[in-house]
């Protein structure tokens, strides 16, 4: 069976149900922090293909969070689900593919900072593959669905042309709509302090369920609201 080319490979990865698809040479990640690099995932990597599934804005409008942590959960298992479908399309073809999860698990754990980093940071992956550009609450915020996207990953070990880069600027200079929202001012301009962030974003019901009860710093940007 013929390998694919990345027009290819973008139409197969839409047409099994993701919004957005790009794609990015493994050179592009040479910023990427030590151990964090797809090459520390998978050595054989040459290319990166990212991929999100826009996740419905209203949810975000309801007072209770539980529909929004609900929908987010489904919407990560479909990015999961499409990740499985691809490895298995690759795997035909007779190429090396490996899957990032959507969200848990990953290794990185500080446990005096709280602070858990992905083996791949797919906010960067998605920026490098010409998704969008990363806004000042940290999120990749894409022309058509803004913020509301869930991203997913594969690492493939063969060439590929990649996507042009979103150079257009964001986030207004003068814009801190999602820093002064931030009940504890966990963000500033460009990082979150997880320690902060996580007893609202991952709030934990006295029962043990995990609750999205804060989400301000995304609902609260103008880049929230799909727009077409
Ligand atoms: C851990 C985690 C969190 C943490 C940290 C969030 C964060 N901004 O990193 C907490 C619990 C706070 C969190 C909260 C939320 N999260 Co979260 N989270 C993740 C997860 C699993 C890992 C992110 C990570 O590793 N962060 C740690 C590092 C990367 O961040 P950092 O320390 O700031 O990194 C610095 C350097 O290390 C360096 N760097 C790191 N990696 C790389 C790579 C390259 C190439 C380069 C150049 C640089 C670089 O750059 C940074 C700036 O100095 C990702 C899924 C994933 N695999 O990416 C989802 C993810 C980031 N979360 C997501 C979402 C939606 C949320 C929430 C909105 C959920 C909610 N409550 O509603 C909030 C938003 C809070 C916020 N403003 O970030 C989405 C974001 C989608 C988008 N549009 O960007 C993701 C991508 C999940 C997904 N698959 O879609 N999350
Ligand atoms: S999710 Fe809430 S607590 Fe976390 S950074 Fe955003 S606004 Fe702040
Ligand atoms: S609220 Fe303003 S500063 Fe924050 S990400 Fe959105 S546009 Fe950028």
């Amino acid at each position: 069976m013929d390998s694919l080319d990345a027009r290819q490979i973008k139409h197969e990865v839409l047409k099994r149900g993701a919004d957005l698809c790009g794609i990015a040479s493994v050179d592009r990640f040479s910023q990427a922090p030590e151990g964090f690099h797809p090459h520390d995932i998978y050595p054989k990597c040459r290319s990166v293909v990212v991929f999100a599934k826009h996740v419905p804005y209203a949810t975000l409008t309801a007072s209770s969070c539980v529909p929004y942590t609900h929908i987010s959960s489904l919407v990560a298992n479909e990015v999961d689900t499409l990740g499985l479908a691809l490895a298995y399309l690759f795997q035909e073809r007779k190429i090396g593919a490996v899957p990032i999860p959507s969200d848990d698990p990953y290794e990185s754990w500080d446990e005096e900072r709280k602070h858990g980093q992905a083996i791949l940071s797919l906010r960067h992956a998605g920026y490098l593959a010409g998704l969008g550009r990363l806004g000042k609450n940290t999120l990749l915020i894409n022309d058509t669905f803004g913020n509301m996207i869930q991203l997913g990953a594969l690492l493939l070990d063969i060439p590929l042309e990649s996507d042009q880069l979103v150079t257009s600027s964001v986030c207004p200079k003068d814009c801190r709509l999602c820093l002064d929202a931030c009940p504890v001012q966990a963000l500033d301009g460009t990082t979150v302090n997880q320690r902060l962030c996580r007893p609202l974003s991952n709030f934990k019901t006295k029962k043990g369920y995990i609750l999205k009860k804060c989400h301000r710093c995304r609902s609260v940007c103008p880049h929230c609201l799909p727009t077409r």
